[in-house]
């Protein structure tokens, strides 16, 4: 099985994208970034998460805040607590004292070559990784990004929010050479939305998992349907199935990407479509992934179990 470690804002789609790397990567760690809520629920959640579906999982707690400073969290998107209607948890398994940065350089170093990053938040902690150790990303395999916005930011006019939380972060990382695969906002939008048709498939189901998904995303759901979505949209999980199957990404591109780290475009995306920079291309863009692909793996995750 191939190592990944698993670094997130742990909150509702943060723990499924979790459950369905758990069932196809060997996961060595999950790392703790600030982003969707508060930092303490974020452990807590995936600490609760990991109780429930692989204990063995080491977490390690990393950065508390961005480079720069300037975000806020969104509760109104993932509930109160970030899980939904699961407000009232109480995990007994306690986090690893040590911090995030080292975990990945350790890890990194164990495995070198490797080792693959699913990096479903924020890009802060692999920043600081970066910076302890500039050879880094020689020594993991390959980086995958949910994050950036082509045109349609969901934070900002232009600001997808992991990009939005810590641009300076996502600056560091897509110019360290990094090998990187970039699922942006629009094409999660597109793809990996559970209509209600889907959410009352799940919800019949009843088993432990789509319990849990019903219940860690009540609030992400109401809140993507009064932004007019058919549903909940689920970006972290559709790129840890891309991940897994680069297939179920349908159309793909290399191309030079940047972060914009000024004024009211900071956080915003910049893909050189056409070599106007000059500069190398850095990421591998997904442009179009595959609906039926990612519900059939939504729907095959939750019924076992
Ligand atoms: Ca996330």
């Amino acid at each position: 099985m191939r190592k990944v470690i698993f670094d997130s804002d742990t909150a509702s789609d943060d723990a499924i994208a979790l459950l369905y790397a758990l069932d196809h990567f060997e996961v060595l760690g999950v790392t703790i970034v600030a982003g969707n809520v508060k930092y303490e629920n974020q452990v807590k959640n995936a600490l609760y998460t990991l109780e429930q579906f692989a204990p063995d999982v080491p977490v390690y707690l990393g950065a508390r805040r961005p480079i720069m400073g300037r975000w806020r969290t969104v509760e109104e998107v993932h509930g109160p607590t970030g899980l939904g209607s699961l407000t009232d948890i109480s995990p007994k398994k306690k986090p690893e004292k040590e911090h995030a940065v080292d975990a990945i350089l350790r890890l990194a170093n164990e495995y070198p070559g490797e080792l693959e990053i699913l990096a479903v938040s924020p890009l802060t902690n692999l920043a600081l990784a970066y910076l302890k150790d500039e050879t880094l990303p020689k020594k993991i395999s390959r980086v995958w990004v949910m994050g950036g916005a082509f045109t349609r930011g969901n934070t900002t006019p232009l600001g997808e929010f992991n990009f939005w939380v810590d641009p300076e972060a996502a600056k560091m990382v897509l110019n360290a050479g990094f090998n990187i695969t970039i699922v942006p906002w629009e094409v999660t939008e597109e793809t990996a939305y559970v209509d209600d048709d889907l959410w009352e498939k799940i919800s019949s189901m009843r088993t432990r998992r789509s319990d849990f998904f019903i219940r860690a995303n009540e609030t992400l759901r109401k809140y993507s349907k009064a932004t007019g979505a058919l549903g909940s949209i689920h970006p972290d999980t559709l790129t840890v199935m891309i991940a897994n199957d680069i297939s179920i990404a349908t159309k793909t591109a290399e191309l030079n990407v940047d972060v914009e780290t000024c004024g009211d475009a900071r956080g915003a995306m910049m893909v050189d479509w056409y070599g106007l920079t000059g500069r190398k291309r850095n990421a591998n863009v997904v442009l179009k992934a595959n609906r039926s692909k990612f519900v059939e793996e939504l729907q095959k995750l939750l019924s076992r179990g």
